[in-house]
């Protein structure tokens, strides 16, 4: 095959370091967030986290500064139990965990950290995470957990759960909240007439 001579290298090299421009253009334009998180979001797994994901992106929504991460409560025990009993002290004032099947995360972080604790049970194929909810939901007496649905509405309101007991000492947040809730009456009400001349419309 014939060697490009030089002069035809030369067109490659520009779009190569004009590539290079734009990316460190495009690194510098990306804001870090450099505010204390508030929230935890702890998943047993990575497979969970296309269910948690409905959790981030609704703090995301509300722009609480919150960390994510994978600890399980049964293969890394002792990082479970480092995190949740150092999470105070480092500036949560939330923990949200994840887990699925003998999902012991949410009630292990809850056992360590007078933190409240919101838990999310994730759906499994063998049991349908009816397992996840029962391991979650079941405390004894003294440690409690949160527990939302299993799956992603569980996840979203954990996120809004969150929201709320946050905003119980921040005003700008219960703004927002209120706002959330108006636009979902509204979404309900088109929703309603769209129905109703559907259903006229038939009739
Ligand atoms: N899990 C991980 N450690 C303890 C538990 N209960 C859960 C995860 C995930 C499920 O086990 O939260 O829902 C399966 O994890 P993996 O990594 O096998 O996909």
């Amino acid at each position: 095959m014939a060697r490009r001579s030089k002069k035809n290298d030369a067109p490659a090299e520009k779009t190569k370091s004009k590539k290079k421009d734009k990316a460190r253009e495009d690194a510098e334009n990306v804001e870090v967030d450099t505010r204390q998180p508030v929230v935890a979001v702890v998943m047993g797994s990575d497979s969970d986290f296309p269910v948690v994901a409905a959790c981030i992106e609704t703090l995301e929504e509300f722009d609480i500064p919150y960390e994510a991460r994978v600890i399980s409560a049964h293969r890394t025990p002792d990082k479970a139990h480092k995190f949740a009993s150092t999470a105070r002290l480092k500036g949560f004032r939330i923990l949200i965990a994840a887990a699925g099947g003998a999902a012991h995360l949410a009630g292990v972080m809850a056992s360590l950290t007078t933190l409240p604790v919101i838990g999310i049970p994730i759906q499994t194929p063998t049991l349908g995470g009816a397992d996840s909810l029962y391991s979650t939901v079941q405390m004894p007496a003294g440690v409690p957990v949160a527990t939302v649905a299993i799956g992603k509405a569980g996840a979203t309101n954990a996120a809004l759960l969150a929201t709320e007991i946050l905003a119980l000492s921040d005003d700008s947040l219960h703004d927002r909240l209120q706002s959330f809730r108006a636009a979902m009456r509204r979404t309900v009400a088109q929703k309603n007439a769209r129905l109703r001349e559907k259903i006229a419309s038939t009739s």
